[in-house]
Formats: structure tokens, C-alpha cells, sequence
């Protein structure tokens, strides 16, 4: 291997730069000693409506397991985002839409959206939405889905958002989950030129018997299309809109209330409702917004996640807004119309901080340098990844390419669960390694523990835990705190567990080697290995599936599948299609299996589990690696799984 490249802290912007080396220090060092005062002092950039009077109360001890930050403090968050900015900042841009078509983009001032919010806040109240109800957010990605997410802070409803490539059965479990009676939808999506039947899908996730009775489907007009209508329950956005009234004052909401609950998947189960409270989530994802971006007024920012995952919670809306930034939102995909969307993007908004996955980084390096051709990009001053791994040759490629040479890069390390950005470079303090999220966060303790639980010094390699509270936090899982603290808190005692591996080089930089669970990570999308099982398994020539992650170039992860079918089933190819429609069908497109392989038996140990560290290993073609196998209760299978491995 080549010498590890350092990119010291870029100078040019060092002179702007909010943080420096000797800040970061002395910030973490008072951060770490001294909790209550640094988190106390910093609760103070949100505006309260009672102040706290106490700030941390957390345990992570396994019996008392409590986490509560500005436990008597009451604010609301819309008004956050919202109302504290009018009097300063009411005409400037708080959104900017870009379409899917590149013809198409719209501002949207804060008194804008704050009108907009409050309307659909009273909206909301008059179908009947009251404090504490779940109400279920299955859009696309336009300026009415952060209408309706503020718009349910707004009185306290706590929103659930599905993503839209989600599959009507994956939708109606969700809703299910959430006891959910209200679902805003559109009526159709619009991605890549792509039209997505929301509306319709909807109306098939409610079919399902165990989905509660649905008082109200509120349908936002996106396309016009011709959609089935149930009378008495679904509502047009725009029709409900034209008559309300924009005096909805924010409902004062206890920090520790509930904001949201977000679905995503685990190793074991069904997806779970990582449940964020509002006070804590809303100081952190602000603070880190401003830190990790260094956020000045006039930046015009832009992360190009989805509403549907946390990235889209925490950096596209709660955390700009608060800070009264303009950020994007973008209905689109990055190679649509063509490869150089990002850069057209950039130049046609003067975008100043791009914040992005390393699949989307990958997907363009492929199309070679070319891509970019056409446009400068001469905007940007950071550039940003999130959701998995960068591999560094496409840290090289996002920051000579994309970046000019010129921006510092910002690899930022966090997970549903903990609300915003815990491991991550601070881009004026932080000399950077590609393919290292570097430093911890304010507040942040990461430590290294071995299988046992022990706590590694120094250099080193192991699994990633947490060892104190930060204010954003998830409080639990929706309807199953015992799954909250046997999730997080009971593999290392003591600690918040990660699920993800790290390593610790020589200068305390964190370098996430991806998880150590079974979850898989495909294109920075979080899927349980027992979800695609248990779809594949529900295909009745199925006897029984397993599924494993091997690695992909542009994906990160692909999904591999190993399918030993019921007696006298013919594996065919098409039955292999039926397969992959069945996964899609169940979970939706974004767990579609890359390969499917034919295993008359699966490796197990003599307990009957499956070893699936050795089907990792015949995945990625490495079974001169197999390690021991000497628990398998019959190696026979082995040979034979890797003598018909399926061709990538
Ligand atoms: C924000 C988000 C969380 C999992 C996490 C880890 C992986 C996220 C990463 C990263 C390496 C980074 N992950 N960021 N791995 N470097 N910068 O993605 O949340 O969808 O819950 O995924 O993603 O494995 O545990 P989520």
C-alpha cells in the first residue's frame, strides 16, 4: 500500500473557518469535563419557550437505563425553524426546490414556508390530528413534505416518514407499527424521469388486514394523475389549503416530547421506530449543522439525501433551519438528465456545501472525469459524505474532480439512532485522511472494545461504542423499550453499541470498517439480512434463504442471496425472477438481491444456526479464507456452495 495521504487543514479556508485546531481541542477537553456546562451554555441557540433548568440526566447502567437532556425545558420546534427567523431573516430563501426536470426550481422565503406550515398545522387540527398522534409521511421529495413534517411539530403530532421507494407492504407494516390514522401522501413521485404510484400504493398498504382503520389520506397534487379516490377519506392538500387560516400558534412541547420516529432496520426482526424527543435532537443536529459545515450566514447548502432517511431529517431540514440556513431540496437522481446534474446543480444555485453519499460519489467516478464537463462548481467550499464507507479513491476523485482540489472534505460518521454527526472532521481544524470520519464530535466519547467487552487503548482495532449520552440521542424504540436497551445497551454493559467496526490509527483517527452485525448497507441504505429472508422465505418454493453482503463497487454492498428450494422446485431462471420480485414486492426495489446462488444446503454448526461468515467469504470469493470450519456439522456443503458460486 501507497503511503496514507494527509490533507492538511485547507488554507484558504482556514481564514473563514469558525473552528480551528486549538478551538476544537479546548471545546472537546470542556465538552468531556464538564457536560452539564458545555450542553447547558449551548441549549441556549435554540429559543425556549420555558427554559431548562437542568440539562443532562442520562444513565447508561443497564437497570436504570435513562437518557434526558433539558428534561424541564418546553419549546417547539417548527417555531425554531420557523417563527424565530421572521423578524431577521422573513424574505430569505429557506428552501430552494430543484425539480427532477432541471427546467424546474422555486424559492421559498421563511414567511413563505411559515405561512405554509401554519395553514397546514390547522389543517392538520381539523382532521382531527391531535398532540402525541403518529401521523405517516409517504412523499416525494418536494417543497409540501417539509410542510408536512414541520406542520406536524408544529402541533406536536409526531411525524413517521416512509421513504417512497418503499413497497405498499413495507408502508402498511410501518403504519401498523405506529398505529398510524392519518398518512400524507402525493399522487404520484417524479425521479429520473420515473413516475412512483405513492397515491396507489397507499391505497394498497391500507388493504391489509392488520393495518389500522385510516381516518385520513391527505393526497398532494404533484403530477395530476388519474388516481382512485376513496370518499370520506382521502383529501386534496390543495383544496384543504385554499381556506385555512395561517394563526397556528406553536404548541409548547416538553424537550423530552416526542419529534419523530423513523423506521430502519436491525439485525434481528422487523424494522424498529427509532423514536426522537425534541429539545436534545433539535441542539445537536443545529450545533453540528453549524460546526461540522462551518454554516455562515449566506451559505446556500445542499444535501442530496432523501426526507425518507435520518440524513433527510437532521441536515436537510431540522438542523438548517434552525440555523436559518437555505438548503436544497431535490426531487432528482444524480444522473438525470445526465451525469452532470450535481455540477449543473451547483452552478445554477451558487452552492456553496455539498453533502452527499460515496454510492453517488462512486456512480459519477465511473462515468469518468468527463461528467463534470460543463460545469465549474466553482461555488463550493466543503464538500460532505455520509452513510457508508468512502472508499479513499473516491475520496481522491469527489475531491480532485468534484471539488476542484479546493474543498476540505467532511467524512461524518452517525446512524439513525443518534440523531446527527458523531464522528467527523471539523473542516477548518481537521487535517484529513481519505477514508477516515477522523475525530469525534463535541461531547462524543468513541471507544474500542474487544468481543469481551474490553476497552482498547491506542492504536487498535475493534467494534465501535459510545461511552456517555449526547443530547441527540434516540430515547427508545417506538412501542419496545426492552428492544431499545437489549439492542444498544446490553452487548458491552455500560456503553452504547454501534453495531459498526472500527479502527484507531496512530493519531486517534477513526476509520469505520463497516458493520459487524447483520445489517447490510446497499448504496448507504440500511437493510436487515432477516427482512430479505424472511420475504424470500414467504415465496412458497422457498424452503429457505440466506442472505449476505459482498462487496460492490458502486453499491458498497450488494445483496447475495443462497436459496435451497422446497423438494421438487426446479431452479430456473424464471423462478430466480420471481424471486427478486418477490423481495421487491415485500420490502421495495431498494433491496432487490444482486445474486442469487442455488444451495441445495446451507453451512451450519450442529446447533442448525447458519454460519454466515463463511458465506461471506464464498461471496467475495475469497474461500481460500474461510477460517475455522471445523464446527460445521457437515463441510460437504461448503465445497459444493463454492464449486456452483454464482457469477457477479
Ligand atoms: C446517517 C446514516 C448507519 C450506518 C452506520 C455505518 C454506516 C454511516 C458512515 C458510515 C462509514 C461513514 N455509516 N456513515 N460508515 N463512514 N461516514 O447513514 O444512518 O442509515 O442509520 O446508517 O451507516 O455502518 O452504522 P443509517
Amino acid at each position: 500500500m501507497t503511503q496514507q495521504q494527509v490533507y492538511p487543514v485547507n488554507e484558504t479556508f482556514k481564514k473563514r473557518a469558525l473552528i480551528d485546531r486549538a478551538q476544537y481541542d479546548a471545546m472537546y477537553a470542556e465538552s468531556i469535563r464538564d457536560p452539564d456546562a458545555f450542553w447547558g451554555k449551548h441549549g441556549k441557540r435554540l429559543d425556549w419557550m420555558k427554559p431548562y433548568t437542568k440539562v443532562k440526566n442520562t444513565t447508561y447502567d443497564y437497570d436504570n437505563l435513562s437518557i434526558k437532556w433539558y428534561e424541564d425545558g418546553e419549546l417547539n420546534a417548527a417555531a425554531n425553524c420557523l417563527d424565530r427567523h421572521l423578524e431577521k431573516r422573513g424574505d430569505k430563501t429557506a428552501l430552494i426546490f430543484e425539480g427532477d426536470e432541471p427546467s424546474v426550481s422555486r424559492h421559498v422565503s421563511y414567511r413563505e414556508l411559515h405561512e405554509e406550515v401554519s395553514k397546514f398545522a390547522n389543517v392538520l387540527k381539523s382532521l382531527g390530528v391531535n398532540k402525541g398522534d403518529v401521523v405517516t409521511i409517504y412523499m416525494p421529495m418536494i417543497v409540501e413534505t417539509a410542510v408536512a413534517m414541520l406542520a406536524c411539530a408544529r402541533i406536536g403530532a409526531i411525524h413517521s416518514v416512509v421513504f417512497g421507494g418503499f413497497s405498499p407492504e413495507a408502508l402498511g407494516a410501518r403504519i401498523e407499527n405506529g398505529k398510524s390514522r392519518f398518512v400524507i401522501t402525493a399522487d404520484e413521485g417524479v425521479r429520473g424521469g420515473r413516475k412512483i404510484p405513492l397515491k396507489a400504493n397507499v391505497d394498497k398498504s391500507l388493504e391489509g388486514s392488520n393495518v389500522p382503520a385510516v381516518d385520513s389520506v391527505v393526497v398532494v397534487t404533484r403530477t395530476h394523475a388519474d388516481i382512485d379516490w376513496k370518499d370520506g377519506r382521502d383529501v386534496r392538500y390543495e383544496e384543504l389549503m385554499k381556506d385555512a387560516s395561517s394563526d397556528c400558534p406553536p404548541e409548547p412541547m416538553n424537550a423530552e416530547d416526542p419529534l419523530f420516529m423513523l423506521y430502519t432496520s436491525g439485525s434481528t426482526g422487523t424494522p424498529k421506530g427509532v423514536l426522537h424527543t425534541t429539545g436534545g435532537y433539535l441542539v445537536y443536529t443545529s450545533m453540528t449543522h453549524e460546526y461540522v459545515f462551518d454554516y455562515q450566514e449566506n451559505d446556500v447548502y445542499w444535501c442530496t439525501a432523501d426526507f425518507g432517511w435520518i440524513t433527510g431529517h437532521s441536515y436537510i431540514l431540522y438542523g438548517p433551519l434552525v440555523n436559518g440556513a437555505t438548503t436544497v431540496i431535490f426531487e432528482g437522481v444524480p444522473n438525470y438528465p445526465d451525469a452532470s446534474r450535481f455540477g449543473q446543480v451547483v452552478d445554477k444555485h451558487r452552492i456553496n456545501v455539498l453533502y452527499t453519499a460515496p454510492t453517488a460519489v462512486r456512480a459519477l467516478m465511473a462515468q469518468g472525469d468527463d461528467c463534470m464537463a460543463g460545469t465549474t462548481r466553482d461555488s463550493l467550499h466543503i464538500l460532505g459524505t455520509v452513510g457508508e464507507p468512502i472508499n479513499p479513491e473516491a475520496w481522491e476523485w469527489y475531491h480532485r474532480v468534484i471539488g476542484n482540489s479546493n474543498c476540505p472534505i467532511v467524512d461524518t460518521w452517525w446512524q439513525t439512532e443518534t440523531g446527527g454527526i458523531l464522528i467527523t472532521p471539523l473542516p477548518g481544524a481537521t487535517d484529513l485522511k481519505p477514508g477516515s470520519a477522523t475525530l469525534p464530535f463535541f461531547g462524543i466519547q468513541p471507544a474500542v472494545v474487544d468481543s469481551d467487552g474490553n476497552v482498547l487503548e491506542g492504536k487498535t482495532e475493534g467494534n465501535l461504542v459510545i461511552l456517555d449520552s449526547w443530547p441527540g440521542q434516540m430515547r427508545t424504540i417506538f412501542g419496545d423499550h426492552e428492544r431499545f436497551k437489549q439492542t444498544y445497551f446490553s452487548t458491552y454493559k455500560g456503553t452504547y453499541f454501534t453495531g459498526d467496526g472500527v479502527r484507531r490509527d496512530e493519531d486517534g483517527y477513526y476509520w469505520i470498517t463497516g458493520r459487524v452485525d447483520d445489517v447490510l448497507n446497499v448504496s448507504g441504505h440500511r437493510l436487515g439480512t432477516a427482512e430479505v429472508e424472511s420475504a424470500l422465505v414467504s415465496h412458497d418454493k422457498v424452503a429457505e434463504a440466506a442472505v449476505v453482503g459482498y462487496p460492490h463497487e458502486i453499491k458498497g454492498q450488494g445483496i447475495y442471496v443462497y436459496v435451497t428450494l422446497v423438494g421438487g422446485a426446479e431452479p430456473t431462471e424464471e423462478l430466480r425472477q420471481e424471486l427478486v420480485q418477490t423481495v421487491r414486492q415485500e420490502i421495495g426495489p431498494l433491496a432487490s438481491p444482486d445474486v442469487i446462488q442455488w444451495a441445495p444446503g446451507l453451512p451450519k454448526t450442529r446447533s442448525g444456526k447458519i454460519m454466515r461468515r463463511i458465506l461471506r467469504k464464498i461471496a467475495a470469493n475469497e474461500h481460500d479464507q474461510l477460517g475455522d470450519t471445523s464446527t460445521l456439522a457437515d463441510p460437504g456443503v461448503v465445497d459444493e456452495l463454492i464449486e456452483h458460486r454464482a457469477f457477479q
